[in-house]
C-alpha cells in the first residue's frame, strides 16, 4: 500500500509542505506546516495552514502528526495551530534539544527549558511511527542543522533541507551547529537508497533556466544530475564549494521570529506583563559582523 501525498507550495518562502495519507485507514500527517508571517506588521496568518486543513477534511482523513523535519530558519511553523485544530501530535527529532540549548541565551528565552518540550515526541533514528497501517521510518539527516531527519514511507523520502532539486543543490550548512561534512553523509546516507526512490523537497527556490517550481525528484536523478552533490563529488570537494557558498549568504529574512516560534513547536513566547506577546530582535548576536 502507498501513501497518498499532496504538496503545498508557499510562494513568500519557497517551503513546501506536504500532507501524506494511508488511503486505507485515512490516517495522514502534515508535514512542515507554514504559518504565514507578514515581517513589516508582525501580522501572522492561517491561510496557508487553514488550505491543508481544508483537503483534509474534504478527503475525510484524521490527523494524528504534524511532523517538522527540523527547527525551521526561514518561516514560522503552523504545528501548533493545527495541533490544536486536530489534537494530532507534534514530532520532530530528539536533537531538537540541542538547537533549543542553542537559542535560549540568544533570546533570552527563559520558559524554553531546552529538553525538547513542548513537542509531544522526540523522533530518534531509525524509530518508525504508524500512520495508519504505513510506518513511517526516521532517518536522522543532520548537516543543515544538527537535529535534521527526513521521513520515509515506502519508496517516498520527505528529505527536509538536506537535498534540492537536481538543479539547485543542496541546503546551506552554516547555521549555528551545521556542518557541511554532516550533511554530505546525511546526503550520501538518502542517496544509498533504491535508485527509484522517490524525494520530496522542503524548498525550492527555482534554478537558472526553470521559471516554475518543483520539489519532487528521485534517487538515481539526484545521484546522476545533483549540481553539487552528483556520484563522483568526494565529501572534501563538496565541503569547500558548500562552505564557499556559504560565506555568501544572507540570513534567511524570517530566521529571528522563525527560531523563536519554532523552538518552542510553533508556539509564541509567552505574553509580557501587558498581555502582549512579542517577538526580540537580539542584537549583534548571529550572523557575520558588518564590513
Ligand atoms: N533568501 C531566503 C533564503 C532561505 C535559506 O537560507 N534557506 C535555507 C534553507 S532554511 C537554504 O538551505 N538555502 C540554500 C541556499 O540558499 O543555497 C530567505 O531569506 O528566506
Ligand atoms: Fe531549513
Amino acid at each position: 500500500m502507498k501513501p497518498s501525498i499532496q504538496a503545498f507550495f508557499d510562494h513568500a518562502t519557497f517551503t513546501v509542505s506536504y500532507l501524506v495519507s494511508d488511503p486505507e485507514s485515512r490516517r495522514a500527517a502534515i508535514i512542515d506546516p507554514v504559518l504565514d508571517y507578514e515581517p513589516r506588521s508582525g501580522r501572522t496568518g492561517t491561510k496557508s495552514a487553514q488550505a491543508i486543513l481544508d483537503v483534509a477534511h474534504r478527503a475525510g482523513l484524521t490527523i494524528d502528526w504534524i511532523l517538522e523535519t527540523h527547527a525551521h530558519a526561514d518561516h514560522l511553523s503552523a504545528a501548533a495551530w493545527l495541533a490544536e485544530k486536530t489534537r494530532a501530535k507534534i514530532a520532530i527529532g530528539e536533537h531538537i534539544a540541542t538547537i533549543q540549548k542553542t537559542f535560549r541565551p540568544i533570546f533570552n528565552a527563559k520558559d524554553v527549558i531546552a529538553d525538547g518540550t513542548p513537542f509531544d515526541r522526540l523522533l530518534k533514528d531509525g524509530e518508525r511511527i504508524a500512520l495508519g497501517d504505513l510506518a513511517i521510518e526516521v532517518l536522522y539527516t543532520p548537516g543543515h542543522t544538527p537535529a535534521c531527519v527526513s521521513y520515509r514511507i515506502g519508496d517516498n523520502v520527505f528529505v527536509g533541507d538536506t537535498l534540492f532539486m537536481p538543479d539547485y543543490g543542496t541546503a546551506r550548512a552554516d547555521f549555528p551547529g551545521g556542518d557541511a561534512s554532516a550533511l554530505y553523509r546525511s546526503i550520501r546516507r538518502l542517496l544509498s537508497l533504491p535508485p527509484q526512490t522517490v524525494l520530496w523537497m522542503c524548498h525550492d527556490y527555482g534554478a537558472p533556466g526553470r521559471t516554475d517550481h518543483a520539489w519532487k525528484s528521485t534517487v538515481a536523478e539526484e545521484r546522476a544530475r545533483n549540481v553539487q552533490i552528483h556520484d563522483g563529488v568526494t565529501e572534501d570537494e563538496f565541503v569547500a564549494a558548500r562552505t564557499a557558498r556559504d560565506k555568501t549568504l544572507a540570513m534567511p529574512m524570517l530566521i529571528l521570529p522563525s527560531i523563536q516560534v519554532n523552538i518552542r513547536a510553533g508556539e509564541m513566547p509567552p505574553a509580557e506583563d501587558d498581555g502582549n506577546t512579542y517577538l526580540k530582535i537580539p542584537v549583534n548576536r548571529i550572523g557575520r559582523e558588518l564590513e
